[in-house]
């Protein structure tokens, strides 16, 4: 379903199977070399989502390879399987062509950067627009656990015309093209929506792929 020009959404593209791997994967990483923990943004406040990066660091605003804002310790590596996982995201969003924008297809598709945010019944996340990174490629998101509402909205300001979406468990969005620096924001998670069998007893889990364009 395309929501806006290169802002498409496919509902249950996740197996249970392979919801149940990526949250196993995701328990591993929440737990180190740089724990997932609460971001804190540089006015003082604290985000009520918590964050765990993997190949490149995202602190507000800027990629780092060592985590200086939390125990300093280098980010985990980005597994090839993950970088396989959203060249097959792209398949499922755009087909085998070069759609989405910003470059080639889904074959020249190379996340260097996970952001893996983990919401309790009370995180929100503001609208905001991801700009750190310096390439157009689209961006992959992976939705596991509780549904939130997921607000799309224009790339001008932060208020409307914006679309508010349901993301359920299984769920991939891809962000391309035009759709790439539109505002977004997660304004409400739903507790206790989550399918049991996925592995999370409560709370959602996203998992974004991006390319941050830094070297190497
Ligand atoms: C649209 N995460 O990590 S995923 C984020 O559900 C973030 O945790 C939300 O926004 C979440 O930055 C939303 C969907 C998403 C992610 C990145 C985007 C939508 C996007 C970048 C550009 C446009
Ligand atoms: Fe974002």
């Amino acid at each position: 379903v395309e929501v806006a020009p290169g802002a498409v959404h496919v509902p249950g593209w996740l197996s249970v199977e392979r919801q149940r791997e990526l949250v196993a994967a995701c328990r591993e990483w929440a737990l180190g070399p740089v724990p997932m923990r609460h971001t804190v943004l540089p006015g003082g406040g604290v985000m009520s989502v918590r964050t765990v990066c993997l190949g490149w660091h995202w602190q507000p605003y800027r990629y780092t390879r060592t985590a200086g804002d939390v125990n300093g310790a280098r980010v985990a590596r980005f597994p090839d399987w993950l970088a396989d996982l959203g060249r097959e995201a792209l398949v499922a969003a755009y087909g085998g062509g070069g759609g989405g924008g910003g470059g080639g297809g889904a074959g020249e598709y190379a996340p260097d950067t996970a952001l893996i945010n983990f919401y309790d019944g009370a995180a929100r996340m503001g609208m905001h627009q991801d700009k750190e990174e310096r390439s157009a490629a689209p961006v992959v998101s992976l939705s596991i656990g509780d549904s939130c509402v997921f607000r799309f909205g224009n790339t001008a300001t932060r208020n409307r015309p914006y679309t508010d979406v349901e993301l359920v468990s299984g769920d991939l969005f891809v962000f391309g093209g035009p759709s790439r620096f539109a505002f977004h924001g997660v304004p409400k998670v739903r507790p206790g929506t989550a399918d049991p069998a996925v592995g999370l007893a409560s709370g959602r889990l996203n998992i974004t792929l991006r390319e941050t364009g830094l070297p190497g």
